[in-house]
């Protein structure tokens, strides 16, 4: 069945793919990236990854830390992802249908933190003046994961988001090439394009290759793993999830708190699922149906 909600949400495949929908992709096809569109007002629009294998982890011998070790070939399925991050008006259409409901004891939305750009006004939730379409931040794990079932989505593994990251498992440092600037991405600072010295608006940089946005800086984006520090030591090469069990989830591409260094795609972060913060939000992620599904 399909969710009322999806009748809000946009999937796009790329010219390229749309030719091909209907019969066996070739392998020459897997990971290649694909062309963006514009994106489509305030509803959430998605764009097809193709599946493919990808070598994942610290291609270069440049990351602070030993997780990122060792590089590692990992399968990753076909799945779509949203174009940005979810924004403050987003996140409000959510609250107002569902409420800010409380969950393992921390509500979805920390509505008293000072940094939250979402307010309660006349019993409505609303995004403060200004920032309806910068992501939303201060929102927990639980919050984030109970929008993305909302949405008839879901929140990506971290091994889909670094596939994503580098336009279908390319070998890209940054998801633009070797290197980001200023007028690619919102991190620590302002110059260039990034005018910003907390969120910016989401798609305000030019679309990687994929044709997603934001996909390094601007907030961290949560995935659905629990975060492991030696899990590349020993993980599944089809479709990894994570750790059984953990403390922190992982979350992924830096942010505009942070340097350009951390915007490296191989670049793992990690998050308790109770705390929100004012640079952590999320992107959501859905599954290929088998209609979608044009591998044989
Ligand atoms: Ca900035
Ligand atoms: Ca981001
Ligand atoms: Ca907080």
């Amino acid at each position: 069945m399909i969710p009322a909600r999806m009748s809000r949400v946009f999937f796009r495949y790329p010219a390229i793919v749309s030719a091909f929908i209907l019969m066996p992709i070739p392998a020459v096809f897997r990971g290649t990236p694909v062309i963006g569109h514009p994106i489509q007002d305030q509803d959430l629009e998605f764009m097809f990854v193709p599946g493919g294998s990808f070598q994942m982890g610290d291609l270069w011998g440049d990351g602070y830390s030993e997780d990122e070790k060792p590089v590692h070939w990992v399968d990753v399925s076909a799945f779509w992802i949203a174009k940005t991050e979810v924004t403050n008006l987003q996140y409000c259409d959510f609250l107002n249908e569902k409420g800010n409901k409380i969950e393992e004891g921390v509500p979805w939305l920390d509505l008293t933190d000072e940094n939250c750009l979402i307010e309660k006004k006349g019993g409505k939730y609303v995004p403060q003046k200004g920032y309806e379409n910068h992501p939303v931040v201060e929102v927990t794990w639980f919050g984030a994961r109970a929008y993305a079932d909302w949405i008839g989505a879901r929140l990506p593994t971290e091994a889909e988001w670094e596939f994503a990251a580098c336009s279908g498992g390319k070998p890209l440092k940054f998801p633009y090439g070797a290197w980001i600037t200023r007028n690619q991405a919102n991190f620590v600072g302002t110059g260039g394009r990034d005018r910003w010295k907390q969120t910016s608006p989401v798609a305000h940089f030019d679309p990687t290759a994929l044709g997603i946005f934001d996909i390094s800086g601007n907030v961290w984006e949560m995935c659905q793993d629990w975060y492991g520090n030696t899990y590349y030591q020993n993980t599944p090469r089809e479709n990894p999830a994570g750790p059984e069990t953990g403390t922190h989830r992982v979350i992924r591409g830096g942010s505009w708190n942070y340097p350009r260094h951390i915007c490296r795609v191989s670049l793992r972060g990690m998050h308790d699922p109770l705390e929100s913060a004012e640079d952590i939000g999320f992107r959501v992620v859905r599954d290929v149906t088998d209609l979608e599904s044009f591998h044989p």
